[in-house]
């Protein structure tokens, strides 16, 4: 036997079923936590039972999600509120969604370096998570590593998402506070309008006040929220901050908001509704995935549809009931 062979089948030998896992997450360990999100993200079939029980230890973390456009400072940003945060005691877990763009590959290494050393000098838990090759699987996994963290103690729990694409919009929108990072001089003043994600934002933060075109962005966005551009929740008013990771100025005021916004969502029982949309969410979110994989081995049957419907044989809609399998009348628009 190889040693190469010999080393496999050793490895194999040490896997430790995600079932028998579920103690040590539970109990906060590390490299259970680590384990058992990587089952997640690589949807072993093996995991769910586990996944399942995680689930029912879910429910008390303040989840946080941070977005913003492409080199808004959102990593920068989140490092420093991983030090804000530890230094008044709590846990904090950080799940990052990186999108792997062939653009960003150097910064990802960076932030994860960076981010790697806020989180050593604080016991924090920061995970990175490729969104390549995860086509529509990754706000399930992203939110179930949110759920072993959720279980394990974690709070907050900062996802961090560049704010393009449904999936990664999905992932954002599953968190209680949402924060939106606009960054000055890149471009126009306000790139998140453009994006479609100033709407979701709980918090407006601008990122890299130390610098002078910050001041500009921060009056615009002010504009817009006086003006009702943006829409704010009920009972809450979105608050504009001006930060800068930099110099670590203001960070504590964004801290405060975030812990406000959890106060306000719980005092105004706005906290029930919100765990509700969130599992609707994740419910519509995870069955139009199970839909899309349907689709995709339904491909052969699908060909067949489309060729019904380039000689008119059927029309569009009959080809659509017919490969969904529909019975019945119901005519949908
Ligand atoms: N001057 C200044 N620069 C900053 C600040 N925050 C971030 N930056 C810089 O802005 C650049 C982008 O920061 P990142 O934190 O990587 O931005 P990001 O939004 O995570 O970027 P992506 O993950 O690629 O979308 C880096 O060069 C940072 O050093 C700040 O507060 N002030
Ligand atoms: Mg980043």
């Amino acid at each position: 036997m190889s040693a190469h062979t010999s080393s496999r089948q050793a490895k194999r030998a040490a896997y430790i079923p995600s079932i028998e896992l579920l103690p040590d997450v539970l109990a906060g360990s590390v490299l259970a936590i680590a384990r058992m999100i990587s089952r997640a993200e690589g949807g072993y079939a093996e995991a769910s039972e586990a996944l399942a029980e995680i689930y029912k230890h879910t429910g008390k973390a303040h989840i946080v999600g941070i977005t913003g456009v492409p080199g808004a400072g959102k990593s920068t940003l989140v490092s420093s509120l991983i030090k804000a945060f530890a230094s008044d005691g709590y846990k904090v877990g950080v799940i990052a969604v990186d999108p792997s763009s062939p653009f960003s590959g150097g910064a990802i290494l960076g932030d994860r370096v960076r981010m790697n050393d806020a989180a050593q000098s604080c016991q924090a838990f920061v995970r990175s998570m490729a969104t390549r090759g995860h086509l529509g699987g990754l706000a399930r996994s992203t939110l179930q590593a949110v759920d072993v963290l959720d279980a394990a103690g974690y709070s907050p729990i900062i996802i961090e998402t560049v704010g393009v694409g449904q999936d990664e919009v999905e992932v954002v929108t599953a968190a209680h506070t949402i924060v939106v990072l606009s960054a000055p001089g890149l471009g126009d003043d306000i790139q998140a309008i453009k994006a479609g994600i100033l709407e979701i934002a709980d918090i407006h933060a601008v990122s890299k006040c130390d610098k002078p075109e910050a001041a500009a962005a921060v009056s615009a966005l002010k504009g817009m929220m006086a003006l009702g551009t943006i829409k704010a929740n009920s009972g809450w008013n979105p608050p504009v901050l001006p930060v800068s990771s930099v110099s670590g100025e203001r960070i504590g005021n964004l801290k405060e908001a975030i812990g406000r916004h959890w106060m306000h969502l719980q005092e105004s029982g706005e906290l029930a509704d919100r765990q509700r949309n969130i599992c609707k969410a994740r419910i519509l979110g995870t069955a139009r995935h199970l839909f899309q994989h349907k689709f995709n081995e339904k491909a052969d049957e699908l060909e067949k549809h489309i060729q019904a419907v380039v000689n008119r044989d059927v029309d569009p809609s009959v080809a659509a009931r017919l490969l969904l399998g529909w019975e019945g009348e119901v005519w949908v628009t």
